[in-house]
């Protein structure tokens, strides 16, 4: 079949919209429609070249809702219709890491993933006979798109595609890592460094855990209201402060129980581990650095009983975790729809990264 798709042909050239061929699905992969995907900073990572990993051409884009059009043979877990979403980090409830019950980093189909094909090492995607590669194992920048049956979850289908997508990527990673990986408990205090996309995330799932005081540090005044909308108590403007860590070390009394970094920033990194409390406080790193990029703290920071962890997509396991995002939505336990501040069609989407670039939008979405 053909499907319309933005096409990353090069690194740092604007994304192509042409029609490409898609194959169907083989056995165990399901065809979908995607109704809605946002644009997310890794998409633009991977775009500028500075991604080790990037391959193109590709369809890039992880961040989609849809529905299912088609099922390859031997499908059993979703349906023709179903409302889906394609998970980059997917769960196949088999290998060793699913059955490990101690992460979410599912092996099942990494390999191939990671050369971006599908499992059986080649490419639905082709544009006049030359192969487009598969991305992050979802390619949510074309219309429909292919994926194993291990990489979507099934959800309501109530929910409305435009902010739901959101729940692929940033909402899920943001609320899952307070949920998930930290375990923020009723009354614990949370500083959260980096007031995006991922961090206002952090913020509202810090609400829902119950966190009496939480704390955003930005160097973007304008983040400020955003994270006051979402919960947060007390802002930290890091342009202004001259040393953070002490700042958060006085305001708490010693330092939070819980520590975000949603930014990507290695010096940041470090504020956010040692602005932790003595003996229990945990920071979880979010924000990914380029590639090659260190960490540093002093080794007595951990001798002294401070946690330094990391989340990839919020330690979700999709198709168990993703549904249940999707709930607390719709059951208004979580906000989405501020959050998506432009709607653009496919043909508007390098405007969608312009947008993003600047810190003008938190989450641009593109409507097929
Ligand atoms: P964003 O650009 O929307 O937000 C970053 C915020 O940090 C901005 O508000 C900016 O003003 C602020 N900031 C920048 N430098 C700062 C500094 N030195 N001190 C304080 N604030 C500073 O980005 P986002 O979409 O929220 O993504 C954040 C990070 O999370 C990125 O690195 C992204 O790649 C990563 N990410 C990780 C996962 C994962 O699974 N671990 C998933 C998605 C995204
Ligand atoms: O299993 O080795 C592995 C890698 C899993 C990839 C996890 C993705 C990390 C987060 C990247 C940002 C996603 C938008
Ligand atoms: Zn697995």
């Amino acid at each position: 079949m053909k499907t319309r798709a933005a096409v990353a042909f090069e690194a740092k050239q604007p994304l192509e919209i042409v029609e490409l061929d898609l194959d169907g699905p083989e056995d165990g992969e399901v065809l979908v429609e995607l109704m809605a995907t946002g644009i997310c900073h890794t998409d633009a990572y991977t775009l500028s070249g500075k991604d080790p990993e990037g391959i193109f051409p590709s369809v890039l884009g992880h961040e989609g809702c849809g529905v299912v059009r088609e099922v390859g043979k031997g499908v059993t877990s979703v349906a023709e219709g179903d409302h889906v979403i394609p998970l980059y980090t997917p769960e196949c409830r088999q290998c060793a890491m699913c059955l490990s019950g101690k992460t979410n980093l599912c092996s099942a189909i990494r390999e191939t993933q990671g050369k971006g094909l599908m499992p059986d090492g080649t490419s639905r995607f082709s544009y006049n006979g030359r192969t487009i590669h598969h991305y992050m194992g979802t390619s949510t920048f074309s219309n429909f798109t292919v994926l194993p049956e291990i990489a979507v979850a099934k959800i309501r289908e109530d929910a409305p595609f435009d902010t739901t997508c959101y729940v692929g990527c940033g909402v899920t990673t943001g609320v899952g890592a307070v949920v998930n990986t930290a375990d923020v408990r009723p009354g614990d205090t949370v500083a959260v460094f980096g007031l995006g996309g991922i961090g206002l995330n952090v913020i509202q799932g810090a609400r829902l855990a119950g966190a009496d005081t939480i704390i955003g540090v930005d160097l973007n005044p304008d983040r400020e209201e955003w994270g006051r909308r979402f919960g947060m108590t007390h802002f930290v403007n890091a342009r202004e402060t001259g040393d953070v860590v002490a700042a958060i070390v006085e305001m708490t009394g010693g330092g939070v129980d819980y520590s975000f970094e949603c930014i990507g920033n290695t010096d940041v990194m470090r504020q956010a581990l040692e602005c932790c409390h003595k003996g229990w406080g945990t920071s979880v790193i979010i924000g990914v650095a380029e590639a090659g990029a260190t960490i540093e703290t002093r080794p007595f920071q951990l001798v002294t009983g401070r946690n330094w962890r990391g989340t990839a997509f919020g330690g979700a396991r999709g198709r168990t975790d993703v549904p249940k995002i999707v709930d607390w939505y719709m059951d208004k336990k979580i906000e989405i729809d501020p959050l998506i501040t432009h709607r653009l069609s496919l043909e508007e989407i390098n405007k969608g990264f312009e947008l993003m670039e600047s810190g003008e939008s938190i989450r641009g979405v593109v409507i097929y």
